[in-house]
């Protein structure tokens, strides 16, 4: 385990190096579930124009189709109907052979039917129905689009195991991957999309002959950056070399952007014990695209309810509404860019942006999040009991909570285990209790066993004294895996590790309701994206995006679950280099120096804006004692 001698920060017994795991994106096709989006690419050529279709499916619960065409010259433009075109480069010159015997090539085994796609035309479940118009003079139904999203796949652990047993043999399976092709962008010089919709696009892994691979499992980074906006697109993976990539941008935010794709790992090897040796971090593709204004609208976002956090895999954005150029940090460490009261902007975010620190950015996912005062967080959290069990990223979050929301600065650092009640320093009336107990390792001072710390009998007792008593936490935050990304020597241990622990909290809330006491709600925060030279170690991304997705089954599973936090896509945006964290953790403590890569870097804003997402989950809706 080479990695073990990698030196986390260590530190004082609290300042304790955590990980965080972040939810890699297998592209394992395991986010295949959810996912709502279509995309169906037709080319044909008239004696004047090439058109090309992109059929863009979306869908609440129905899928809407859209049609979206791209015209050769661009210089056309056909605002028809509801829908401004796709202007896929300026001038296709394009080698139509190649790409057409590409597509057909890519769906090998169901070739590509010209004439029925052209006749398209899907029947929805909504009621709305949108013809797929070829010659762009009929008017296309407006339709109202969704928002890009993705699940966990029904039976994730298995259909994961089973991917990454796939045997190899015939030589587009044994191949590595070494380059990508994706017909409908590669070549042309500008994209234009107009926001709004889901463009879905295909892309096929190709071997260094050049040969499409068949079988899946790489792990692609991808970004969709502009100047106020960054977010993961989803990828899915369809286990046979196959993939696509979805992009979205709301209409708000046109302008240009890169879309960027890097192969960390090939075919799982992010999973392996020592994957820095197998690490291959390639930018494959920067894509510039530009995003234009059309007509389509999104749904706007709403304030999280207690039901939003039942969604476990976000895809949500990073948007900025405001910079100032001339910020620095202070001496202290802070970025204090804005005015503290400066406000968000709705529906992005409800608050003051000011108090992220973040200089303008702010996340959103299928919702968005208010930023708290330090009146509205102890009006929520007064009286209340919270239970953290995870890495050392919940250290960092406790006395981000308490240092930036709670108005407690003066609490320096919180320990890897502790149980204390804090008071409303304006209203000592109001406190909260807060115990944290580290699970990286069983003995606090030390690390690497993540979840198999539940194997130490006696770290099991110090968890259940806690739920043993007259009183319970009404609230478990959890999180785990870049411990667990160390100890567990491969998928299928940490499976086992992952149903202990479900069976292990199982048995703590059964005890509770033997007791006849309200039983905690659960929530799973998972574990972030490890960002700069972390991107390559034993918890790279791609494995702790796995172990998310594992232990977010087992949790399910054992049906104890009530919400979810995905930090893995929160962090996502900025984890390719070390500028906004340590490898490891968002949200260390503010401070004017040299972070991992050399430069000063902003420690903690990632982090504060996963405090208010915590504290959004924590108040959302919570009825007093009896939450359940
Ligand atoms: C497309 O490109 C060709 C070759 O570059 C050029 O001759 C033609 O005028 C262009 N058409 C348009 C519409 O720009
Ligand atoms: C398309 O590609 C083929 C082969 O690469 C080439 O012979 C042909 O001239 C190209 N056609 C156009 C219009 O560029
Ligand atoms: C790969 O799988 C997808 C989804 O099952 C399918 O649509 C596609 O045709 C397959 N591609 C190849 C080359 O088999
Ligand atoms: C393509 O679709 C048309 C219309 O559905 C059908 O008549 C034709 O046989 C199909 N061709 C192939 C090759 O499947
Ligand atoms: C689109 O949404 C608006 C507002 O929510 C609604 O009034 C309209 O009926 C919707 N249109 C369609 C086609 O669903
Ligand atoms: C999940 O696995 C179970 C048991 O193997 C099977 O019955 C069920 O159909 C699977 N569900 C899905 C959606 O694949
Ligand atoms: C896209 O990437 C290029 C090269 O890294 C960079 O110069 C450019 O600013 C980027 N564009 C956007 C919109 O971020
Ligand atoms: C912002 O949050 C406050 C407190 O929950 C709420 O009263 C207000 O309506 C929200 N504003 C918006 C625009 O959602
Ligand atoms: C915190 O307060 C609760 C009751 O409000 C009390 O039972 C508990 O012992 C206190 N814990 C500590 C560490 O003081
Ligand atoms: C925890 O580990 C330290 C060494 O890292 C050791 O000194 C200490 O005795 C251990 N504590 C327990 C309770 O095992
Ligand atoms: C085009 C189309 O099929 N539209 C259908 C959408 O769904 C409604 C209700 O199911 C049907 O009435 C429409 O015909």
């Amino acid at each position: 385990m080479p990695e073990k001698g990698l030196s986390w920060p260590s530190s004082q017994p609290w300042s304790l190096s955590p990980r965080s795991g972040p939810l890699l994106q297998w592209r394992v096709g395991v986010l295949t579930a959810l996912v709502i989006v279509g995309m169906v690419v037709i080319w044909s050529v008239d004696a004047r124009t090439m058109q090309s279709f992109v059929q863009a499916t979306r869908s609440r619960q129905a899928y809407l189709v859209t049609k979206v065409s791209a015209l050769t010259n661009l210089a056309q433009n056909h605002e028809n109907g509801e829908f401004s075109s796709f202007h896929i480069a300026a001038n296709q010159t394009k080698n139509q052979t190649k790409v057409t015997q590409f597509k057909t090539h890519f769906d090998s085994h169901d070739p590509v039917n010209l004439s029925r796609s052209e006749s398209l035309s899907e029947p929805n479940s909504t009621g709305v129905s949108v013809k797929l118009d070829i010659n762009q003079t009929q008017p296309v139904v407006p339709a109202n689009l969704s928002w890009v999203s993705a699940g966990l796949e029904p039976n994730v652990t298995k259909n994961l195991l089973a991917r990454w047993l796939a045997p190899g043999g015939e030589p587009c399976r044994a191949s590595k991957t070494v380059e990508i092709a994706i017909p409908d962008l590669d070549g042309r010089d500008l994209i234009e999309l107009p926001a709004g919709e889901i463009y879905e696009f295909g892309f096929r892994a190709l071997s260094d002959d050049k040969k499409p691979r068949c079988l899946g499992g790489d792990y692609f980074e991808t970004d969709l950056s502009g100047d106020s906006w960054k977010s993961r697109p989803v990828v899915k993976d369809f286990g046979n070399g196959s993939y696509s990539v979805s992009l979205q941008i709301h209409p708000d935010f046109v302008g240009l952007y890169n879309l960027t794709i890097i192969l960390l790992f090939r075919h799982f090897e992010g999973l392996k014990l020592s994957p820095h040796r197998f690490v291959y971090d390639r930018e494959l593709r920067k894509i510039p695209i530009r995003f234009t204004k059309g007509s389509a609208k999104l749904p706007e976002l709403h304030t999280c309810k207690e039901s939003d956090f039942g969604r476990d895999i976000w895809t949500g954005r990073w948007t900025r509404h405001a910079k100032n150029d001339a910020c620095e940090i202070s001496d202290d460490g802070r970025y204090r860019c804005l005015a503290p009261n400066f406000p968000c902007q709705s529906p992005w975010c409800n608050g003051s942006l000011g108090l992220l620190e973040s200089n303008g950015w702010v996340y959103s996912a299928h919702c968005s999040f208010r930023l708290f005062s330090a009146d509205a967080a102890w009006n929520c959290l007064k009286d209340r009991w919270i239970f953290f069990w995870g890495d050392s990223n919940h250290v960092d979050s406790i006395r981000n909570i308490l240092n930036f929301i709670l108005d407690r600065p003066d609490i320096p650092a919180v320990p890897r285990r502790f149980d204390m009640n804090f008071t409303n320093p304006k209203d000592p009336s109001q406190t909260v209790r807060i115990t944290n107990i580290f699970n990286g390792h069983w003995n606090e001072t030390q690390n690497y066993q993540g979840l198999n710390s539940l194997q130490n009998e006696g770290f099991r007792n110090l968890i259940k004294k806690y739920f043993s008593e007259d009183t319970v936490p009404d609230t478990i935050v959890m999180n785990s895996g870049l411990h667990d990304g160390v100890k567990w020597s491969n998928i299928r241990s940490f499976i086992k590790g992952a149903s202990y622990a479900a069976s292990f909290w199982v048995e703590v809330m059964e005890s509770i309701r033997q007791r006849g006491l309200a039983v905690p709600r659960v929530i799973y925060r998972t574990t972030i994206a490890t960002g700069g030279y972390a991107r390559a170690l034993a918890f790279n991304p791609s494995k702790m995006e796995a172990f998310n997705w594992v232990l977010l089954d087992k949790l399910k599973e054992a049906g104890i679950l009530s919400g979810v936090i995905d930090n893995f896509d929160m962090t996502f945006p900025w984890h390719y280099d070390n500028r906004c964290n340590d490898g490891v953790h968002y949200g260390r403590i503010p401070a004017k120096m040299k972070w991992r890569d050399g430069m000063i870097g902003h420690h903690y804003f990632v982090d504060l804006m996963l405090d208010h997402i915590l504290l959004s989950a924590l108040c959302a809706s919570y009825q007093g004692s009896a939450s359940r």
